[in-house]
């Protein structure tokens, strides 16, 4: 086994003043809004892993469903010798595309990137064991603005698995496909996972489940706020708030304050204001259909290939060409 490698662009110090930036712009907006990259420190990490074994979160099992019946598909189409995947995390479903990778005999490197510094190091610590042939070259980074530090290469497939790309508004998601697109070299792919319109009720349940995982999930950005910049947030005085954008077809989630009262938070010299009832966007997660996703695939110089979706046309997964 060759040690896996872990090279840092991201570090604590860039994190920390991202974070500091972020969170003056969105507490100081009207409305109010906070970066859901924040929610994902260690117990943000562990709740999103509950969530993704919830009756109501259909998306996880579903995506999992369509790598498992295409997995050897896919390897067999691109032919991939490198396996980048975006926003790693835990690595289970990367497992399904590395072991079809492996049958086919193409593949020498697998290169996952994520912010989470420690969930990487797990990571790639765990797949280096496993294969053992695999060069694993672990990056620290953010994928919206670390895609260069890809370094170039050839025989590319870019995972970018969960729905994740869903977080991004429309102008964002634009700029990320066409930077990932120019990290790339004709003839390379991109495999993107897309959560699917569908009935609204089933969405906002996905989003707002009956053990109130989901609820925790999102009220932990506060405690994330309080620990790193020594905020006094109370997270139980505020409600969980899912709610179905029929127009732009993205759920949002939202933390509404049930009192009146003032946040102070310490380390940015800062006091936020709260009306009983004053809403702070915490995330958006767009709802796609397959017109779109080709269309905005197209729109940034890729061609889509293949296009699968699960028996229940709950998600999507495309894989498309540079
Ligand atoms: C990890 C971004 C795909 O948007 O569904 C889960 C995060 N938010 N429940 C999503 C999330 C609320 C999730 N992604």
């Amino acid at each position: 086994m060759t040690e896996p490698e872990l090279v840092v662009h991201f570090t604590d110090a860039d994190a920390a003043r991202q974070l500091r930036a972020d969170v003056r712009a969105g507490l100081t907006d009207v409305p109010k809004w906070l970066s859901p990259k924040w929610f994902y420190d260690a117990e943000g990490s562990e709740l999103f892993e509950r969530i993704t074994a919830l009756p109501e979160y259909y998306q996880t099992r579903a995506e999992h469903r369509i790598l498992s019946s295409h997995a050897v598909e896919i390897a067999e189409v691109t032919g991939a010798s490198t396996l980048v995947e975006l926003g790693s995390g835990s690595s289970e479903k990367t497992r399904l595309l590395l072991d079809a990778l492996r049958k086919t005999e193409t593949l020498r490197e697998f290169v996952p990137l994520d912010v989470s510094e420690s969930a990487l190091r797990a990571a790639v610590t765990a797949i280096a064991v496993d294969y053992p042939e695999l060069v694993v070259r672990g990056v620290v980074g953010d994928f919206t603005t670390e895609l260069a530090a890809l370094r170039s290469g050839s025989g590319r497939l870019v995972a970018f698995l969960g729905g994740t790309i869903g977080n991004l508004l429309p102008s964002e998601r634009a700029e990320f496909l066409s930077a990932v697109r120019a990290a790339l070299k004709p003839g390379e792919w991109l495999l993107l996972g897309t959560d699917l319109v569908k009935d609204p009720a089933r969405v906002v349940r996905a989003y707002d489940d009956a053990q109130g995982v989901t609820a925790e999930f999102n009220r932990n950005v506060l405690r994330v706020l309080n620990r790193e910049l020594d905020a006094d947030f109370v997270p139980e005085d505020f409600a969980h708030v899912a709610l179905w954008n029929a127009e732009q077809e993205w759920i949002e989630m939202r933390l509404r304050a049930t009192r009146p009262m003032t946040a102070t938070l310490r380390s940015l010299e800062l006091t936020a204001d709260f009306a009983e009832g004053e809403e702070i966007r915490t995330e958006i997660s767009a709802k796609f259909r397959h017109r779109r996703v080709r269309e905005e695939l197209d729109a940034a110089g890729f061609g889509l290939h293949r296009w699968w979706t699960d028996d229940a046309g709950d998600f999507g997964l495309s894989l498309a060409v540079a």
